[in-house]
C-alpha cells in the first residue's frame, strides 16, 4: 500500500494512519446475532449494526459489553483488548445469545 498523506485532515472519524485497527462486524438480524460466534485478536473493535425493525442491545452479565437500546440501523461498538471468551446477549430479548472469542 502507497504511504499517503491524509488529505484535509480532520475527517471525525481518528483512525490510525498506519496499522489500521482491525474491525469485526457483527449483524443483528432476525433476531439472532449473526455470526452468534466471532473471533477476532486482542485489540479488535467489534461493531454491531442492527438490521432488524425491531430494537435490540448488546448486554452482557459483567456490564462490558452495555449498549444502550439499538433501534433499526444503529450500531454499538467495543475494542476487546484482553484475550477470552465474552458471552453476551440482547437484554430484550434474552434468547438472543452470541459470543466474541479474543485471542492474544
Ligand atoms: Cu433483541
Amino acid at each position: 500500500m502507497p504511504s499517503m498523506p491524509m488529505p484535509g485532515g480532520a475527517t471525525g472519524a481518528a483512525s490510525p494512519p498506519t496499522a489500521p485497527a482491525a474491525t469485526g462486524h457483527v449483524s443483528i438480524k432476525n433476531f439472532a446475532f449473526s455470526p452468534a460466534t466471532v473471533t477476532v485478536p486482542a485489540g479488535t473493535t467489534v461493531i454491531w449494526t442492527n438490521e432488524d425493525s425491531d430494537a435490540h442491545t448488546v448486554t452482557d452479565k459483567g456490564g462490558m459489553l452495555h449498549s444502550p437500546t439499538l433501534d433499526t440501523g444503529a450500531t454499538y461498538q467495543y475494542t476487546f483488548t484482553t484475550p477470552g471468551q465474552y458471552s453476551y446477549l440482547c437484554s430484550i430479548h434474552p434468547f438472543m445469545l452470541g459470543t466474541v472469542v479474543v485471542t492474544p
